[in-house]
C-alpha cells in the first residue's frame, strides 16, 4: 500500500499543552519504518502550519479557544490530504482530536465514508454544549455539520452521517453532549459495552453497521486506550482499553481489509513515560496496517 504521513503539530484545541509534540513523538518511534518492514511505500509529508498560542489571541471567540489559527490548521490539513491520489492511505498525526475537522474529510477526499471514532470521550459538543470551550471536545459535532458553520465547513459541503458513525471506548461524556450524540443517532459503544460484548462483537458490528461503505476512516484517540498503556495523553480517564483489546480491535478491522485511512491523536510527550505512549500507538497502527502474529 502507498501511505502518506502528515503532521499536524497542534495543541490549541486542547486544554493541556504538549500534544502539539505528539507527530515528533510518533515519528521518533518509528513509524515509518515499522510500516515499511510491513512491505508499505510510506513518504512523510512533513508538517502543516500550525500557529503557537504565544502569538495568538485565545478568546477570539465567544466559547471557542483558538478559533481562527484551528480553522487554518484544519483547512491546511484538509488541502493536503484531499490533494493525495485516491489509492494512497492517509496517516494523520496530531496534534489534538481538533486536527480531524480537516483529516477526516481530506481522507475521505469527497467520497462517503465511515468514521470509527476510538476514544474515551464522544466529541461530539457544540460550542453552545461544551463546558470548556476546548475545540478537541467538538470535532465528530462539526464532522455531522453541527455547531458553528465556520467549523463544519472546513471541507465545504461535505459532512459525515451520523448513520456512518461508530464511537468505540466511551466512558466520560458531557450531560449535554450525551443528549446531543442521541439525538444525532450515532451507535456508540461504551466501556461497558466492551467489557459485556468484547472487542471482537464489536469489531464485527462495526464492519457490518458501515458495510455499505466504501471507505472507512479510523480516528485514534489515544486516550481510548487506559491510561496505564497510554499515560502521555492530555486527558486521561481511567478504565480504558487494554492493550490487547486495542491491538485486537485493529486486527480486526486489518482483516476486514476495508479500512482507507487513519489518524493518531492526542499523544502527548509532556505526560509520557519515554514516549511509550507514541510507541504503543506506532504499535496500533502497525497492527492496523497488517503486522501479524503468526
Ligand atoms: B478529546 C470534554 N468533553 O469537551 C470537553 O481528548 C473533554 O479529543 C474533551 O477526546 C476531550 O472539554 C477531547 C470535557
Ligand atoms: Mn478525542
Ligand atoms: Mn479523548
Ligand atoms: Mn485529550
Amino acid at each position: 500500500m502507498d501511505i502518506s504521513i502528515l503532521g499536524i503539530p497542534m495543541d490549541l484545541g486542547a486544554g493541556r499543552r504538549g500534544v502539539d509534540m505528539g507527530a515528533s513523538a510518533l515519528r521518533n518511534a518509528q513509524l515509518a519504518a515499522t510500516l515499511r518492514a510491513l512491505g508499505h511505500t510510506v513518504t512523510d509529508l512533513g508538517d502543516v502550519p500550525v500557529a503557537v498560542p504565544e502569538t495568538a489571541d485565545k478568546y477570539q471567540d465567544q466559547g471557542l479557544v483558538f478559533l481562527d489559527e484551528i480553522l487554518s490548521a484544519c483547512t491546511g490539513a484538509y488541502q493536503r490530504l484531499s490533494a493525495l491520489d485516491a489509492s494512497t492511505f492517509p496517516i494523520a498525526l496530531g496534534g489534538d482530536h481538533s486536527i480531524s475537522m480537516g483529516t477526516v474529510p481530506g481522507a475521505a477526499r469527497g467520497r462517503r465514508t465511515g468514521v470509527v471514532w476510538v476514544d474515551a470521550h464522544a466529541d461530539f459538543n457544540t460550542p453552545g454544549s461544551s463546558e470548556s470551550g476546548n475545540i478537541h471536545g467538538m470535532p465528530v459535532a462539526h464532522l455531522t455539520g453541527l455547531g458553528d458553520s465556520r467549523l463544519s465547513s472546513i471541507a465545504g459541503g461535505w459532512h459525515a452521517r451520523p448513520e456512518d458513525i461508530v464511537m468505540i471506548g466511551l466512558r466520560s461524556v458531557d450531560p449535554r453532549e450525551r443528549e446531543l450524540v442521541a439525538e444525532a443517532g450515532i451507535k456508540t459503544y461504551t466501556m461497558k459495552d466492551v467489557d459485556q460484548l468484547g472487542i471482537t462483537r464489536i469489531a464485527q458490528e462495526t464492519l457490518e453497521r458501515l458495510s455499505h461503505l466504501e471507505r472507512l476512516h479510523v480516528s485514534f484517540d489515544a486516550d481510548a486506550l487506559d491510561p496505564v498503556v497510554c499515560p502521555g495523553v492530555g486527558t486521561p480517564v481511567p478504565g480504558g482499553l487494554s492493550y490487547r483489546e486495542g491491538h485486537l480491535l485493529m486486527e480486526l478491522f486489518a482483516e476486514s481489509g476495508r479500512v482507507t485511512s487513519l489518524d493518531i491523536v492526542e499523544v502527548n510527550p509532556v505526560l509520557d513515560l519515554r514516549n511509550q505512549t507514541a510507541e504503543v500507538m506506532v504499535g496500533m497502527a502497525a497492527s492496523l496496517l497488517g503486522q501479524r502474529i503468526l
